[in-house]
């Protein structure tokens, strides 16, 4: 038999391309997503990053998660960009002179010195220096590193947990779709809808100089982006209860609402809240406090996004529009990403793993990575960013969900799927699940940051 060029079989060559990723893309104390689209620092890049960094150089990551910490505002928010000053205002948009954290954040408690945004990302952050501590215990004791980030990770959480929920059923909100990540996933078509989208003419899209337009988000989405930002600055970044849906009991269940027009209760995001709480339960055990009051909470809130996002029937999780107060029944990779979470019941772990196999997505059947939508949506397309293409740290955190309930099989073939894809196009930001074709920027960093996890 010919042996077919297989660069995940060639561990040193592919580890070599991944470092040299990351050397390029390193600032001095934190690393850009990419240097043409992305050139400052983003908050779960930054986490996904430092869990790759952690096996090039434990104190990199530690500088990687410390930076993003420093930026944290005082109501515990982790914005989800951190601007680096001596980028030309022009090379990203929106930036600083439009969220204008300073001085609108002022009673958020945004910091002086930086500048940053006034929305955040997905809390993947804890589980990031869970993982990164592990890396190199001496080192992260002798730094002090969980001892400092401890107090902050937990500020995070709070502000989470207690500002953002919106809903009234314990879990965070997202209040823009950057927030969650996923920017253009077909779940917020319907909570979008509801949002008057800001003059074209009022902005310019710095993206389209360096990503090509039918694989970005369209200028409709963008004014509704900027329209939802616009006005959570105008409000002072504030957060406040959604006007009808269900309040919890200390609120009073009245007005004053200072909400904008877009709240959505999230399943990949809560996921990932409840995984760092696990993470978080760890370091507290490893400072030397008892973790178990922080499991039970994970495992409360385990018990709240099956309640309120499972639907049996589909066999996956959904968005709730805490404002049009349903679910949005739309299949996002998303809806899969709990598979990550330990105390799931056996019947949810197994019907999500049959889901992942299934027509919707496709993983082991006809494509090779998990795509991000619904490969039988209407809205389904392949290179447009969330809306279809498969992103790496998706794929990475189902790997990790099917290693954790045993899947090894699967979890295998994924693994091998990411390592070549991540080879083959050459770390792209995103890639045609089917083909593997690279789409967006190349040389990203949690594409080499998490090939390099995959690798160890
Ligand atoms: C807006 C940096 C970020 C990722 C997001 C991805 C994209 C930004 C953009 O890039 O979003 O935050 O300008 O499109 O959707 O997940 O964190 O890599």
């Amino acid at each position: 038999h010919p042996v077919a060029y297989d660069p995940a079989l060639v561990p040193g060559s592919l580890r070599r391309r991944a470092v040299r990723v990351l050397e390029d893309n390193w600032t001095g104390a934190s690393t850009v997503p990419s240097r043409s689209l992305y050139p400052h620092q983003w908050s779960w890049d930054s986490a996904f990053i430092a869990i790759g960094l952690r096996h090039l150089s434990p104190l990199r990551a530690q500088t990687e998660l410390e930076t993003l910490l420093n930026a944290q505002w005082g109501d515990g928010r982790i914005p989800h960009i951190v601007f680096n000053p001596s980028v030309p205002l022009d090379a990203y948009f929106p930036s600083p002179d439009f969220w204008r954290s300073s001085t609108a954040g002022r009673t958020a408690g945004a910091p002086r010195t930086v500048q940053t945004s006034g929305i955040v990302q997905p809390p993947v952050h804890a589980l990031a220096a869970w993982l990164v501590h592990r890396s190199d215990p001496g080192l992260s004791r002798a730094r002090g590193f969980l001892a400092r980030v401890y107090p902050r990770l937990a500020a995070w959480h709070r502000y989470l947990l207690h500002r953002r929920d919106l809903g009234g059923g314990s879990l965070a909100s997202v209040v823009h779709p950057w927030e969650q990540g996923m920017d253009n996933s077909p779940c917020w078509d319907v909570p979008l809808s509801r949002v008057t989208p800001a003059p074209a003419r009022s902005f310019r899209r710095a993206d389209l100089d360096h990503g090509a337009a039918e694989d970005r988000p369209t200028d409709l989405d963008y004014g509704r982006y900027v329209r939802l930002a616009a006005d959570y600055r105008d409000g002072g970044y504030a957060d406040g209860p959604v006007p009808g849906a269900a309040r919890p009991a200390s609120d009073g269940g009245g007005g004053g609402s200072r909400v904008g027009g877009f709240a959505v209760e999230d399943p990949a995001f809560n996921a990932l809240l409840i995984a760092s709480e696990h993470a978080l339960a760890d370091i507290a055990r490893e400072l030397g406090a008892p973790g178990t009051a922080r499991h039970a909470r994970a495992e409360r809130l385990t018990a709240a996004l099956v309640e309120r996002l499972w639907d049996p029937a589909e066999g996956m999780f959904f968005c709730r529009d805490v404002r049009g107060g349903g679910l949005i029944r739309e299949r996002s990779v998303s809806g899969l990403v709990p598979l990550l979470l330990p105390g799931l019941p056996r019947d949810i772990t197994g019907a999500l793993v049959r889901t992942l196999g299934g027509a919707h997505f496709g993983l082991g059947a006809t494509t090779r990575l998990v795509p991000s939508y619904d490969l039988l949506g209407e809205a389904f397309d392949p290179h447009r960013y969330w809306r279809g293409p498969a992103w790496f740290n998706t794929s990475w955190l189902l790997e990790r969900g099917l290693r954790a309930h045993g899947e090894r099989r699967r979890a295998d073939a994924l693994r091998r799927a990411v390592l070549d894809i991540a080879g083959t196009s050459d770390f792209a930001e995103y890639v045609d699940p089917y083909t593997g074709e690279a789409c967006g920027a190349t040389g990203f960093g949690w594409t080499a940051a998490l090939t390099l996890d995959l690798l160890h």
